[in-house]
């Protein structure tokens, strides 16, 4: 079959699920940014988008840029999706709408807010168990082992086997990717796993007064069906893991290899919070997600046709020199006002408070149990269809 190219757009051969590129986005980045407001990538026949401007308008126009067909490569109205799609993350309103006002309810302010105190024990506990072996690895010493405590707990998973939500998380971000050896690779650990996603999602799996309860709460309610409820808690599960796992990494990351960064954290550890925001704009966990147009779409002077997967670089968009003054300084004491990794618009992040929680909490607990903080050896980038992801942080401490 021959296919024809767009013209009146750049058509660019980039990769952005290739080795080369995830080895070291930020010039492709540049890239992409700089060929125009809207471009198509040649090898997978998508369109992309890398700008600030156009990104953050397409994420809040859902009604042109549906979620429906996925948020990942594959089109769901044309491919089969590997796992029945996400009631939140991968549906567009009416149908989004019921189900992300349960999830929202059941994440409110006060609801988070009470988990702080169990946040605040567990984060003491694993710092000073790293402060007093001074060598370790941030990633899974801190970075893994602090959401995998505090996270399933909320949700009220039990503390058995929560090692599969890891290659769970594994599976669904590359999972985002097209079929190449990151994906089969992820998916290779297969049904034990994804059964033991499943069994963790019933009703009778969860601990009374956690997340999970919550949405099973909303079909006593008579709001939705039992059924739905697991695939919500199923979206917790997804979601809730990786992304403040790798988050937490590149915060550690970026305070060890800038010593001014880590002193001013440590000086005034008010800035916990602006750490973790700077870190999520500097090194967006999830650095893509994808729309399908409804209709034909004008992005600046391209037509996009109907029914075709858009790439939204949310990473490009938070590194571009149009919205952001040196955009590729990590500085903990800019005030970014918005950024793009929890996305924008009614799929913006819905657990976005609870990853801003748990990183506070932790990063405020090493600023006052931690004197110097820097590396011990050379970090490893762990290869993602979709995650800014490492493999290893040796971390070196000395003690407040
Ligand atoms: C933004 S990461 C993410 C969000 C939602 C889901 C998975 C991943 C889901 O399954 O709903």
């Amino acid at each position: 079959m021959t296919y024809s190219l767009p013209t009146d757009v750049p058509v660019l051969d980039i990769d952005p699920f290739g080795e080369d590129f995830q080895r070291g986005p930020d010039l492709f980045y540049e890239r992409l940014r700089d060929a125009g407001p809207v471009v198509f990538l040649e090898r997978y026949r998508v369109w992309a988008m890398a700008r600030f401007a156009e990104v953050h308008a397409a994420l809040r126009d859902h009604e042109s840029f549906s979620s429906a067909a996925g948020v990942g490569l594959t089109n769901f109205w044309k491919e089969e999706p590997w796992r029945p799609p996400s009631l939140l993350l991968e549906a567009d309103p009416p149908e989004h709408t019921r189900v992300r006002r349960i999830t929202t309810r059941a994440m409110s302010p006060r609801a988070i807010e009470g988990l702080r105190p169990e946040f605040e024990r567990q984060a003491e506990d694993l710092v000073t168990t790293v402060v007093a072996r001074a060598e370790f690895d941030g990633v899974t010493e801190l970075a893994q082992a602090y959401p995998l405590r505090v996270f399933p707990d909320a949700v009220g998973v039990g503390p058995h086997g929560r090692e599969n939500l890891l290659l769970y998380g594994d599976m669904v971000f590359n999972g985002f990717g097209p079929r190449n050896q990151l994906f089969e690779e992820a998916m290779a650990p297969g049904a034990p796993v994804r059964d033991w996603i499943a069994e963790q999602c019933r009703r009778a799996s969860l601990a009374p007064g956690g997340l999970g309860a919550g949405m099973y709460a909303a079909v006593d309610r008579g709001e939705i069906t039992e059924d739905e409820a697991g695939l919500l808690v199923r979206s917790l599960l997804s979601a809730g893991i990786d992304t403040t796992v790798h988050a937490i990494a590149w915060t550690l990351h970026m305070l060890a290899t800038q010593p001014g960064q880590w002193a001013a954290l440590r000086d005034d550890p008010t800035l916990a919070r602006p750490a973790f925001e700077e870190t999520l704009r500097y090194a967006s966990p999830v650095q893509l997600f994808l729309r399908a147009t409804t209709r034909e779409v004008r992005v600046a002077d391209t037509v996009i046709p109907a029914g075709e997967k858009v790439v939204c670089f949310l990473a490009a968009a938070n590194r571009d020199p149009r919205e952001y003054d040196d955009p590729d300084r990590f500085d903990i004491r800019r005030r970014t006002v918005s950024h793009l990794a929890f996305g924008s618009g009614i799929h913006a992040c819905v657990g976005a408070a609870i990853a801003r929680l748990e990183a506070e909490i932790l990063l405020t607990a090493l600023a006052r149990h931690v004197r110097t903080l820097e590396l011990a050896g050379p970090p490893r980038p762990r290869r993602n269809n979709v995650l800014k992801a490492l493999a290893r942080l040796p971390l070196r401490v000395r003690a407040a």
